[in-house]
C-alpha cells in the first residue's frame, strides 16, 4: 500500500476512522428520538424548534442533531420566510423510518444499544481471545444463546437485526442457485422464517421447516409469520442435542460462524447422516476473501463474533474444507455482491 505525499502529510483517512462511532451515534440518536418518524408523519417540513417541542428534547441539542443530520445526507433543510425546515430524504424515508417495510430501524437499535456496548469491551476480547457477554451484558452464562436471549426484549431486538438483513439480501442468497429441485427444506437455526418466506417465494413448490430452539420460534409465530403462510412449518429443538429430521436440503444462514470448529463439525457431521442422498446444504455467510484483505465488513463482523460469540468469519474454501470433512462433495461458491453469500454441496 503506497500513500501520497500528500495522504502522508494530513491524515484525512484516520481522521475520518476517528469519527466514524460519532457518525453512527448520530445516526442512531436521530432514530431513537424519532426524528425520521416525526418528519413522515407530518408530511409537512419542520422547524428545529417544532421537532425539538414534539419530541421533548432541548432546542439547543435538536438544532445541533439536525444540523449534523443535514450534513450526512440524512435530512434536507429548506429555507422559507426565514426559517429552517426540516424534511426526510429519499434513503431515510425508506430506511429509517420505523413503519418503512425495508425499516433498518431494529437493526439500529441492536447495533446501537448492544453492538456498541459490546464493543467498548473489543481490546479486552483482543487481549483475552474470547467473547465478553459477561462485561457487557452483566450475565454469568457461558452459554451463548442464553447470554444473547437474556431477556424476551433482546431476544426480539436481536430477531427484528436479523429479519432485516433478509429485506435486503434474501432474495440475493436464496437465488444465487437453482433450488427448484429441493421440496422439502429445513432452515437450521431459522430465527425468524426471513429465509424461508424468500425460498417460498422464489421456489413456490416449497414446503420449508424453521428449526430454532422453542422459546425463538414462539416469538417467530407471534411477531413474524402469519397463520396464512402454509408452507413455512416449524420444529422446535436444539440442533446440538435434539434430533435432525431428513430433509432434502438444510440452510444454513450464520449458523457457522457463531461456534468453533469443533461444534460446527458437530452439526455439519449430523446434518450429512439425515440428509437424503442427493440432497444438498446451502451455507449462507459473510465471506472473508482468499487472501483475507477484506471485504471490510467480513473482517468487522468477525471482530463482533470475538466479542460476542465463540465463532469467526471465514474464507470460502475453509467452509469448503468444512464441508469435505464431513462428507459432502459438488461443492459451488457463489457471491452476490452483497453482505452475504452462499455456498451449496452436496450429500
Ligand atoms: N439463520 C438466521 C438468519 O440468518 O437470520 C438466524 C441466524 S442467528 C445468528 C443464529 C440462530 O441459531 C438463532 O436463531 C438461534 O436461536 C439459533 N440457534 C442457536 N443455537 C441453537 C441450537 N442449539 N439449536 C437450534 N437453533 C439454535
Ligand atoms: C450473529 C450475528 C450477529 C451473532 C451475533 C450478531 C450480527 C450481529 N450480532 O450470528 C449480524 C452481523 N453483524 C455484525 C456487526 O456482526
Amino acid at each position: 500500500m503506497e500513500y501520497s505525499k500528500q495522504e502522508l502529510e494530513y491524515p484525512q483517512k484516520l481522521l475520518n476512522y476517528m469519527d466514524g462511532f460519532l457518525v453512527s451515534k448520530t445516526m442512531f440518536s436521530a432514530c431513537e428520538l424519532g426524528v425520521f418518524d416525526l418528519l413522515q408523519e407530518d408530511t409537512v417540513p419542520l422547524s428545529s424548534d417544532a421537532i425539538a417541542d414534539r419530541l421533548c428534547t432541548s432546542a439547543d441539542g435538536m438544532e445541533r442533531l439536525l444540523s449534523a443530520c443535514v450534513g450526512l445526507q440524512l435530512l434536507e433543510v429548506n429555507e422559507r420566510q426565514g426559517e429552517a425546515l426540516y424534511s426526510n430524504t429519499d434513503l431515510s424515508r425508506i430506511y429509517l423510518t420505523k413503519a418503512s417495510p425495508r425499516t433498518l430501524h431494529y437493526s439500529i437499535a441492536y447495533y446501537s444499544q448492544t453492538i456498541y456496548n459490546c464493543f467498548s469491551y473489543l481490546t479486552d476480547a483482543i487481549r483475552e481471545g474470547k467473547n465478553q457477554y459477561e462485561r457487557a451484558f452483566g450475565v454469568s452464562s457461558h452459554q451463548l444463546f442464553e447470554a444473547l436471549y437474556r431477556s424476551e426484549q433482546e431476544m426480539l431486538n436481536f430477531m427484528q437485526l436479523m429479519n432485516s438483513t433478509w429485506n435486503m439480501c434474501g432474495k440475493d442468497v436464496v437465488t444465487a442457485f437453482d433450488l427448484s429441485s429441493f421440496t422439502d427444506i429445513f432452515d437450521l437455526g431459522g430465527c425468524t422464517g426471513a429465509i424461508a418466506k424468500e425460498c417460498i417465494a422464489a421456489y413456490p413448490q416449497s414446503r420449508v421447516t424453521i428449526y430454532d430452539l422453542p422459546k425463538v420460534l414462539e416469538m417467530a409465530r407471534k411477531h413474524f409469520v402469519s397463520q396464512d403462510e402454509k408452507q413455512i412449518l416449524f420444529h422446535e429443538g436444539d440442533f446440538f442435542k435434539d434430533p435432525i429430521p431428513e430433509a432434502d436440503l438444510y440452510i444454513l444462514a450464520r449458523i457457522l460462524h457463531d461456534w468453533p470448529q469443533d461444534k460446527c463439525v458437530e452439526l455439519l457431521t449430523k446434518v450429512n447422516k439425515v440428509c437424503k442422498p442427493g440432497g444438498g446444504v446451502l451455507l449462507i455467510e459473510a465471506l472473508l476473501n482468499e487472501d483475507r484483505k477484506g471485504p471490510i465488513t467480513a473482517q468487522l463482523y468477525s471482530l463482533n463474533m470475538l466479542v460476542q460469540t465463540e465463532g469467526k468469519e471465514h474464507t470460502a474454501s475453509e467452509y469448503a474444507k468444512l464441508l469435505e470433512t464431513v462428507g459432502f462433495k459438488d461443492l459451488q461458491v457463489r457471491r452476490t455482491g452483497k453482505i452475504y453469500n452462499a455456498i451449496l454441496a452436496r450429500k
